[in-house]
């Protein structure tokens, strides 16, 4: 069978539960306040299989005091029944939550014209004049009127094959990605613990699931799943589900929140939006408080009107526009919500977010608004891209390919394939950025390094983590892209240190000699190494001087430094070379203290201790208590 949510829409008292009650058998007014006044106040859920349809029924209040109550229904259904009462005729909330349906995108329905027994002919025929004025041009346009009559059960038939007709060309939901319930009830069920409802607007979600409840981030596990009572092992989208979740208190989760995929769905507080102001609204000025609603939330909200000047939105009129949110909203690219005034509270409009995340960066620029306009026109791919480009250098995190530009979890790595393909984006680790970005880190990089090869010509070039400090901390991944891209074209050496390729150390002159007096002083000196004034004494070079190449040579390995000790390389080559002369005399284990050391070697303490350590280090000997054993 297929899935169809049905929620019912109309003024005050126009019969909508009594319908649901009549095709159904199920009161949705289940409160004592709601009996007791002949209202419904809170959302009020039935359902019936009507053909081969399981129909989900949202009915919903009709009091002006309780939109939002009738905004958080609206939000998941399929089809809509516009109720209009044959005595009364259309009213307010009939144009009103009329409004709301369309401005949400519904896209099947019908109109039921309810207490029929209640009005003659002649009444009917003005009600469906009105009817039809009200939905000429829109989606309803050429949905029957069906009259009926939960009194006398007249046209009930006729509803149901109505329904049924509605249900065949209403749009299956999105199975696949990733799961999105906009909660409307929490409650605690004994034996079971905390317990949501909503409808699954898109996914499908298994018993034993791991989600996140969002804005509060708090980590859920599904520990049981029902639909319309009965137990089920799984729910999908267009179906209206109770879900138990373990790993959360009924005060921890409430109304508005949203149960979701960890890292679909993003937290934010500015939304870049398409706004669109209905024909009979006031206009909307630069910086109003307006009320954002999605899915089962609603949100204070500041408007700024996107590009210089532009101080009101005139009615009817769609403009580009950034919402400025007083608290954590769960949006993504393409939602839909509805605007109300703050007030009176009226629905003004809607906006579809262009960008859920947009950087603090103004839009009332001009810049501003040609980035809402170019996310206007573009698909998810290629707002993607956009919004990769505003980061620049920074990058942005993968995970906003789904998050913030709305590009489905499962079509990630596809479009990134494609985008990197067209040379749009680079893929940097964790991080996407565009081409142009790491080519002008590069460059950067290129111009820092060149510039340090001219300063200290005897380094043999920058460590990597100055390097990237220097290019103002760039993320360590997009500093690994833009080293690959200049290894790529053999412009830079990759190592501990940065250079340009064809880098040299080269010495000439005055330092050249020096270079080859100190290496030659020390190669002399063999073991017993010369302390710095010595080398100045024996050769003539500058204390300065000597202390560069010095560092060089120990760079270039030509010099080892031990402890306190800086020894050439051939003096220790020689050195390993003699205790393996040594181990070759006698057979059995050579032991080694360091008495036999210093006077094998003519030296003091000061010299044999760091030597002895170089040789464990080299596994040429161990230490055993205060001697040495040759390995
Ligand atoms: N005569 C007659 N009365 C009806 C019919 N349908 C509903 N009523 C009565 O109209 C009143 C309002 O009906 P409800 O179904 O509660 O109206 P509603 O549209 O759900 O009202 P709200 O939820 O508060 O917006 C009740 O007293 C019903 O008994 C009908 O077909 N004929
Ligand atoms: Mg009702």
């Amino acid at each position: 069978v297929k899935d169809l949510v049905v929620g019912t829409s109309g003024h005050i008292d126009h019969g909508k539960s009594a319908l649901v009650l009549a095709l159904t058998g199920i009161d949705p007014d289940r409160l004592k306040e709601e009996k007791a006044r002949g209202i419904t106040i809170e959302l009020g859920f039935a359902h019936a299989v009507v053909d081969d349809t399981m129909c989900a029924f949202v009915d919903v209040p009709g009091h002006e005091r309780f939109v939002r109550a009738m905004l958080a229904g609206a939000g998941g259904i399929d089809c809509v029944m516009l109720i209009v009462a044959a005595d009364e005729g259309v009213m307010p909330q009939t144009r009103e939550h009329f409004d709301i349906c369309r401005l949400l995108g519904v896209k099947a329905g019908l109109v039921v014209m309810t207490k029929a027994d209640l009005a003659d002919e002649a009444t009917r025929e003005v009600v469906k004049l009105e009817i039809a004025e009200l939905v000429a041009g829109s989606f309803l346009a050429s949905a029957p009127i069906v009259e009926t009559s939960a009194r006398t059960g007249e046209g009930l038939d006729d509803l149901r094959r109505a329904l049924s007709d509605a249900a065949s060309r209403a749009a299956t939901r999105p199975r696949g990605g990733a799961p999105r319930l906009p909660i409307d009830r929490v409650f605690s069920m004994r034996g079971f613990g905390t317990v949501v409802t909503g409808t699954l607007v898109s996914g499908t979600i298994p018993i034993g699931e791991e989600l996140v409840v969002l804005p509060s981030g708090r980590l859920v596990k599904v520990r049981g799943l029902q639909v319309h009572g009965q137990p089920a092992q799984e729910v999908h989208a267009g179906q209206r589900a109770a879900v138990n979740l373990g790993g959360v208190e009924v005060s921890e989760v409430s109304r508005g929140e949203t149960l979701a995929a960890a890292r679909s769905l993003g937290v934010t507080r500015r939304a870049d939006v398409e706004l669109e102001l209905l024909p009979g609204a006031r206009p909307l000025r630069h910086g109003a408080r307006v009320r954002v609603h999605q899915g089962t939330a609603e949100l204070l909200a500041r408007v700024s009107i996107a590009g210089a000047g532009t101080n009101e939105i005139l009615p009817g009129d769609k403009v580009l526009a950034r919402l400025r949110l007083e608290s954590p909203g769960v949006l993504t690219r393409g939602d839909r919500v509805i605007l109300r005034a703050y007030s009176p509270p009226q629905t003004v409009g809607a906006a579809t977010v262009l960008d859920p995340a947009p950087l603090a960066a103004g839009v009332r620029s001009a810049a501003g608004l040609a980035r809402l306009e170019a996310l206007h026109t573009l698909d998810a791919a290629g707002a993607l891209v956009v919004m990769v480009e505003q980061q620049g250098v920074k990058g942005l995190v993968a995970s906003d390919a789904t998050v913030r530009a709305g590009v489905p979890q499962d079509e990630v790595a596809a479009t990134l394939d494609r985008l990197e393909e067209r040379g749009l984006v680079v893929r940097a680790g964790h991080r996407l950025v565009t081409p142009k970005a790491v080519e002008g880190a590069a460059t950067q990089l290129t111009t820092l390094l060149e510039q340090s090869h001219r300063h200290e010509p005897l380094s043999e070039g920058v460590p990597r983590e100055e390097a990237r400090a220097r290019l103002g901390g760039l993320d360590r991944d997009i500093f690994e892209a833009v080293i690959a891209a200049l290894v790529r074209r053999g412009a830079l050496v990759d190592g501990e240190r940065l250079a340009v390729a064809g880098h040299r150390v080269e010495l000439v002159g005055e330092d050249a000699r020096a270079l080859a007096a100190v290496e030659q002083f020390y190669r002399d000196a063999g073991l017993t190494t010369p302390d710095a004034a010595s080398v100045g004494a024996g050769t003539g070079v500058p204390r300065a001087t000597i202390a560069t190449v010095t560092t060089l040579l120990v760079r270039k390995k030509v010099l080892v430094k031990l402890d306190t000790l800086i020894v050439h390389r051939d003096a220790l080559d020689r050195l390993k070379r003699d205790m393996a002369a040594l181990k070759a005399e006698q057979p059995g284990p050579v032991r080694l203290d360091v008495a036999t050391f210093k006077e094998r070697y003519a030296m003091s303490r000061k010299f044999a201790i760091p030597l002895l350590e170089y040789l464990d280090r080299e596994r040429v000997t161990r230490r055993v208590g205060d001697a040495r054993v040759l390995i």
